[in-house]
């Protein structure tokens, strides 16, 4: 334990902490403290507004390859810590060692992508319809972004957003889950010291805030757009006060994702892919698979591999090499994974395997398998643990409605052979979600494709594809580089004195 607290500390500023307001981040997997960390004081919080405003002056005016050239510092870091970085996720998130890499790799891809992307900040040249008329758009940063995030990525997920924001000429404040302290304290650590070597002001400042202070954050005019990751609860909160003020948000919430197993699926592929996304994190992901609706000539069978599998699934300490899942994050969430399973079987669910706190104590849970039906209320919830309904379906039309029956619409999968299926579920007339995958599952996306969902999810792109639009605002710009003034829309308006007075 620390004798003072960590400071939630960001560029050149110094520090108001106290044991009065501080919290206790805890190892998920043994329960004991791992740091004490300062809580933001009011000063420093003003203090923290007031220079990511100034220093976005200064950020803007550099040009947008020279903001990616940070970036690729900042990646660089992160590539040459790669172990540490990851085995303090596995710490602090109680993630297995694999994906705690695979978030480290996330962050890397991402700043590389950033670099990439900041020498590629196009805008739309336009046919005008006028004669000497230049009719363009471009693309200018908002000002100050503020990047509130979850547990359950506590690096990637920063990465995502600060990167692109960053590039595009924004300054960031991040305000982190209160559960991931040490992840972000580390990272601000690396991205302090590419600053100063780079000389830049206070582009990007980290924010450890209680409610209260990060209610007045979402409420500040002063930050321009609000990057929100978290349940569709809150994230509608978070909406409706960014947009009272006529601020941009860009949200990704929560997932309810299904992976539908046709008829003539290849179970090979399959199984181990509803195994990954329904275990892995400790089905703590927005992408993880929690309803899996199964063609019912395919039942018994897929049920027993998977119980099989199930069984094979090494659960304990994170951090060690066989371990397959590991942790919940805390209390709570064991509370909540034993309300989900009493609920579950009042409405008639059936526990196939699983259902228990691990034997193993502490944020230990059984991964779960129940045998539901879409009838079933509970299956339309999004339940932050490793629990999944194995549901079966006569036709493939029936499967689709029930995948898009639920609020969210974040990630979807179909395993088939068939083409005339596959295709038909990437229709119009097929999955609503944001992501729709063929033969692979719901969770794993790279960060090349845009990533975010519809409905409840919030509509927000975040990482790759042309999300970097998101922070900035469009500009629709036209010039007039002849001796008229053509009107659009061929409108003539003519006042003949004016015309005269003026070419005299
Ligand atoms: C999240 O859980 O908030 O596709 C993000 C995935 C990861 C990101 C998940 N690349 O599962």
């Amino acid at each position: 334990m620390q004798e003072k607290p960590i400071p939630s500390s960001y560029h050149n500023t110094t520090w108001h902490c106290d044991k009065k307001h501080s919290i206790i981040s805890t190892n998920p997997s043994t329960k004991e403290a791992l740091g004490e960390f300062g809580l933001c004081s009011e000063k420093d919080y003003l203090n923290m507004i007031k220079h990511a405003k100034k220093s976005q002056i200064t950020w803007r005016n550099i040009p947008a390859p020279k903001r990616g050239e940070m970036i690729r510092k900042i990646g660089e870091k992160f590539r040459q810590h790669k172990d540490n970085l990851a085995k303090i996720i596995t710490l602090e998130v109680g993630k297995i060692t694999q994906e705690a890499l695979g978030e480290v790799q996330e962050v890397i891809d991402m700043a590389e992508f950033a670099v990439g992307q900041s020498r590629m900040l196009y805008g739309n040249t336009i046919s005008s319809e006028r004669k000497e008329h230049r009719l363009y758009e471009q693309w200018h940063p908002y000002g100050v972004c503020g990047i509130i995030t979850a547990f359950n990525f506590p690096m990637a997920v920063w990465a995502w957003n600060a990167f692109l924001a960053l590039i595009t000429g924004n300054t960031i404040i991040w305000k982190p889950s209160l559960k991931t302290p040490l992840c972000a304290v580390t990272i601000q650590k690396i991205c302090n010291e590419v600053i100063s070597e780079m000389n830049y002001p206070e582009v990007i400042s980290l924010l450890l805030s209680n409610d209260e202070m990060t209610q007045k954050f979402i409420k500040n005019r002063d930050i321009d757009i609000i990057s929100f990751t978290g349940s569709c609860q809150v994230g509608q909160q978070v909406a409706t006060q960014v947009h009272s003020r006529f601020g941009k948000c860009i949200l990704e919430l929560g997932g309810n994702n299904a992976i539908i197993v046709d008829k003539n699926a290849n179970l090979d592929l399959a199984i181990p892919a509803i195994v990954f996304g329904a275990v892995g994190t400790a089905g703590q992901r927005c992408t993880t698979t929690r309803r899996v609706f199964i063609h019912k000539s395919q039942l018994k069978t897929i049920c027993t591999q998977l119980i099989d599998a199930y069984k094979q699934v090494s659960i304990g300490d994170p951090a060690h090499p066989d371990t397959l899942m590991g942790p919940l994050i805390d209390d709570n969430a064991v509370k909540q994974f034993k309300k989900t399973i009493s609920r579950i079987q009042q409405q008639g669910g059936r526990i196939l395997t699983g259902g228990k706190p691990h034997t193993l104590g502490k944020n230990y849970v059984q991964p779960t398998l129940v045998a539901a039906s879409a009838a079933m209320k509970i299956t339309q919830e999004e339940n932050f643990a490793p629990i999944c309904y194995l549901i079966p379906y006569e036709n493939i039309q029936e499967a689709i409605d029930w995948q898009n029956n639920v609020n969210q619409g974040l990630s979807s999968a179909l395993f088939t052979d068939s083409l005339q299926t596959a295709e038909y579920f990437l229709s119009a007339n097929g999955s609503d979600c944001g992501i729709a995958n063929i033969n692979i599952g719901t969770s794993g996306a790279e960060i090349g494709g845009a990533f975010g969902g519809e409905k409840h999810t919030g509509g927000g792109r975040e990482a790759g594809s042309d999300a970097w639009k998101s922070y900035m605002r469009r500009q629709t710009v036209t010039i007039n580089w002849g001796e008229d003034l053509p009107l659009s829309q061929g409108i003539t308006f003519n006042i003949q004195s004016i015309k005269k007075k003026s070419r005299s």
